[in-house]
């Protein structure tokens, strides 16, 4: 009998395929080096990779075809804009991949809030979240789907306004358009479909789940230690951003003071340390952590 194995889905070419991968790599995970298949094995961890257009993640996952996803939350939403019988649950929202679906307007136009929007055509690739977005709004506008190049549609004409995706915005100033609306804030996210899996590959999930969730929170966390006074450990222990019950420990020979280690689960910066010193800390260390299981 073949061994179990869990099938993710991640994109093969674009933003989101070196960071999918990635995240899998600090997971553990090593891939054979066939980048070019369809799908790729990791070595020490029973997952198969599957690298397909983004845009068809959403199907694979409610059609059973892989046990998870890697992909947007814009495509993601796209595929289910109201949340109910998509086939897709969202398990994990990931640190990368952000950007907003935003409404644009040409930045000379007669369109100065989204109230203008009224009556007007209005170009995306994600005509089910704008439509929502308008229906939420009260307003009635004529979607045009477009698949791609969708921020030249003002200047040839085709449309008033267009709703597209932003990271940076230079795609929009580059097209003389003006941010008008947030319809949606998207992060990459991992997906799992809704179709009943076997126990061991339901196991197998829930491990690497662990393991992404460790890799998260890993990346902000900082081990601290440091020398307290005991007068004033309860001051010392609340400036420690995001620490949850620290380690006291006794210094030898002394009576009025001891040692507190903690992890920080938010970013330490100077003015922390600054903090903690001016209310009484000495021998302050932050130190990397590698690896967290919860
Ligand atoms: O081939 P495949 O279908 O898999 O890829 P794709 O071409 O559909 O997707 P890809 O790789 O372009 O984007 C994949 C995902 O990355 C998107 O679905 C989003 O979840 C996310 N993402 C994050 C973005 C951006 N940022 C982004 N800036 N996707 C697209 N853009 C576009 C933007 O619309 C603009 O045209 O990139 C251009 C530059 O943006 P600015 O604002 O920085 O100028
Ligand atoms: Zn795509």
């Amino acid at each position: 009998m073949t061994e179990p194995r869990l099938r993710i889905a991640a994109q093969k070419n674009g933003r989101l395929a070196e960071p999918s991968r990635g995240l899998l790599e600090q997971c553990g995970l090593r891939f054979s080096h066939s980048r070019d298949q369809l799908v790729c094995n990791a070595e020490n961890f029973p997952v198969d990779l599957m690298l397909v257009r983004d845009d068809d993640i959403p199907d694979l996952l409610a059609e059973g075809m892989c046990d998870l996803g890697i992909v947007g939350e814009n495509t993601a939403g796209e595929a289910a804009p109201e949340d109910r019988a998509s086939g897709f649950t969202s398990l994990l929202r990931l640190n990368f991949g952000a950007c907003r679906l935003a409404i644009a307007v040409p930045g000379d136009g007669k369109i100065r809030t989204i109230k203008n929007l009224q009556g007007k055509r209005i170009a995306t690739s994600y005509p089910r979240l704008l439509r929502r977005f308008l229906q939420e709004n009260g307003l009635e506008a004529h979607v045009v789907t477009l698949r791609g190049s969708v921020e030249i549609a003002p200047s040839l004409g085709n449309a008033d306004a267009i709703a597209d995706l932003v990271s940076t915005g230079r795609t929009l100033e580059a097209n003389r358009l003006r941010e008008l609306a947030t319809v949606l804030e998207s992060k990459a996210a991992l997906y799992q479909g809704e179709r009943p899996r076997s126990a061991p590959v339901t196991a197998i999930a829930q491990r690497l789940l662990c393991r992404m969730e460790g890799v998260l929170q890993v990346r902000e966390s900082k081990y601290v230690m440091l020398h307290a006074p005991l007068a004033s450990l309860t001051q010392i222990t609340a400036l420690l951003p995001g620490a949850e019950s620290p380690t006291v420990l006794p210094l030898e020979g002394e009576n009025d003071r001891v040692a507190v280690h903690a992890v920080c689960r938010e970013e330490v910066f100077w003015e922390h340390l600054e903090d903690l010193r001016a209310a009484g800390a000495s021998a302050v260390l932050v130190l990397p952590v590698e690896k967290m299981l919860a």
